[in-house]
């Protein structure tokens, strides 16, 4: 049959035979004759691979050695698979969680939430997981095809107050029978996973010898487990840890909540100190923003091949600058967290970088590309404050508008209605219309303000990745960002054709 289809394409019988393979020449690696197979997925966590830097650190001027932990290779994505599970394995020990029985509920900026919602998979528990609004989408999805249920909270919430992540989550702890709270930021098992493992991991492949190691601070768990480990057997070892800018681990002592702010680097950094950071073993300390750190991200993927998340950026950012002061043949480990998988449509799409402005807008040689936008561009848009009700939004929004800007005390713009996220609200989290307006509202929305002449090209680029962007113009009294209207791709079209017409261009 093959043969004869073969004929009937003008091809010999000889082309469509199979490849002799034994005959060819052969490279085969020798085989990881440690394991033939694993009784669970929750087995082959950790014994991640250590990789050799080529290029960054060469183009760095870096003279000494560089190696990546490659922890983005966990069976979930992510360093914190270890102390999931580790921290699960402890509390059926002491009898904390019983398998059929308990609930976990765990609040986590994600990673930590899959490595739990995976061996609840696989265990059989029910897994509830609090992470802020600012964690991506693709963290949830991965967690509710994990089974996984989610809470969201918000992003701007200090940890100490009832709306953050960690109450939310204790709340629901006293709320929910046989709910279980592991606690990543106080559980002596986060450390500890780290200190038996990914330490004895790095030491192992490096034979004792490493001259630093770097590492980004959430929990701090991995940089402290890691440090007392390595101390033990390498003192000379310095430990690096990285800490963003807007976040307190670095230099608690100068605690001011107007360092505080946020940044969309997502896992490291936190407005308190978890019992599970112990300063005292971290030898120096690098701080990091968004603008150094995921470039650095993506020059990792695209240069070293290392498919990594933003936080990996952050450390092998701190690693350039630290590792700046060894010398030739000396070993500097830097480990990069979590995988490219949770920020598909985040630092790894460039109209995301493009309209943060962490890299410039892509030059695409059209007429109107660089035409800043005028006033007259963007369509009204109606408002209303903060203080209304849902109803009386949705009462308000325009049946050709997209959205409504709705008004804080100030005048500045707490969020958008959009009946589209009305109905989302109202159709999946079970909310009702005698709810806060403030549930109903999206805070993550695209903007471009006036003050910063942005091009016509960027707000292209914006509705590339977004159904539309408000316009704001900065009061120059107040300094609030007032809304001036909405630019959706029908107004920039019709925009761009009336502009055509005046002048003559098609
Ligand atoms: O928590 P720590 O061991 O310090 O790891 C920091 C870290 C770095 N990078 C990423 C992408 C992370 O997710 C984390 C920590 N993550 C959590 C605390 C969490 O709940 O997922």
């Amino acid at each position: 049959m093959t043969n004869h289809v073969a004929k009937e394409n003008g091809q010999t019988k000889e082309s469509s035979k199979f490849f002799n393979l034994k005959e060819m020449p052969h490279i085969v690696k020798a085989l990881d004759r440690n394991q033939k197979f694993h009784s669970d997925i929750l087995q082959a966590i950790g014994n991640t691979p250590l990789v050799k830097l080529t290029r960054i650190p060469k183009s760095e001027g870096i003279k000494c050695e560089m190696y990546a932990k490659c922890e983005f290779l966990n069976p979930g994505g992510s360093v914190k698979d270890r102390i999931a599970h580790r921290m699960v394995l402890d509390a059926e020990e002491r009898g904390v969680l019983k398998p059929g029985k308990s609930v976990i509920i765990e609040p986590t900026s994600g990673n930590t939430g899959i490595g739990l919602a995976l061996a609840a998979a696989v265990k059989g528990y029910r897994c509830i997981i609090v992470l802020p609004e600012k964690m991506s989408d693709e963290k949830v999805n991965t967690l509710l095809a994990l089974g996984a249920e989610i809470v969201r909270t918000p992003t701007e919430a200090p940890s100490e107050s009832p709306e953050s992540n960690i109450s939310v989550a204790h709340r629901m702890a006293t709320e929910i029978p046989d709910a279980v709270v592991l606690d990543q930021y106080n559980n002596p098992c986060n450390p500890l996973a780290h200190y038996d493992g990914t330490a004895e991991e790095i030491l192992w492949s490096l034979d004792d010898a490493v001259d630093m190691v770097v590492l980004g601070t959430g929990t701090s768990g991995t940089v402290s487990g890691v440090a007392h480990k390595v101390k033990e057997r390498c003192p000379r070892c310095v430990v690096v840890g990285v800490d963003p800018y807007g976040s307190i681990l670095a230099q608690p002592e100068e605690l001011n909540q107007s360092d505080v702010q946020t940044y969309e680097v997502e896992g490291i950094g936190y407005d308190f100190l978890p019992r599970t950071l112990d300063r005292t073993v971290i030898d120096k300390w690098v701080k990091t923003d968004d603008a150094v750190s995921l470039p650095m991200a993506q020059r990792l993927i695209k240069e070293e091949g290392l498919l990594c998340g933003g936080s990996s950026g952050s450390a092998m950012w701190g690693a350039l600058q630290a590792a700046r002061e060894l010398k030739e043949g000396q070993k500097c480990v830097v480990l990069l967290p979590d995988n490219i998988r949770n920020y598909m449509t985040k630092f790894i799409s460039d109209p995301w970088m493009e309209a943060r402005h962490f890299q410039p807008v892509v030059d695409k040689k059209i007429w109107w590309w660089d035409t800043p936008v005028s006033e007259e561009l963007a369509a009204p848009v109606g408002s209303v404050p903060l203080g209304s009700s849902p109803a009386q939004a949705l009462a308000a929004l325009a049946p050709a508008a997209p959205l409504l800007t709705v008004l804080a005390d100030d005048g500045s713009i707490a969020g958008v209605f959009t009946a589209d996220n009305a109905r989302r609200r109202l159709a999946n989290l079970s909310g009702s219309t005698s709810e806060d307006l403030e549930k109903f509202i999206v805070k993550k929305f695209y903007k471009v303000d006036l003050a910063e002449n942005p091009t016509l090209g960027l707000v292209s680029r914006i509705l590339d990745i977004a159904p539309f962007v408000v316009v704001v113009k900065k009061d120059t009294v107040s300094n609030v960002q007032k809304a001036v209207g909405v630019i959706t791709s029908s107004d920039l079209l019709g925009h761009i054709s009336k502009a055509q017409y005046k002048n003559g261009t098609n």
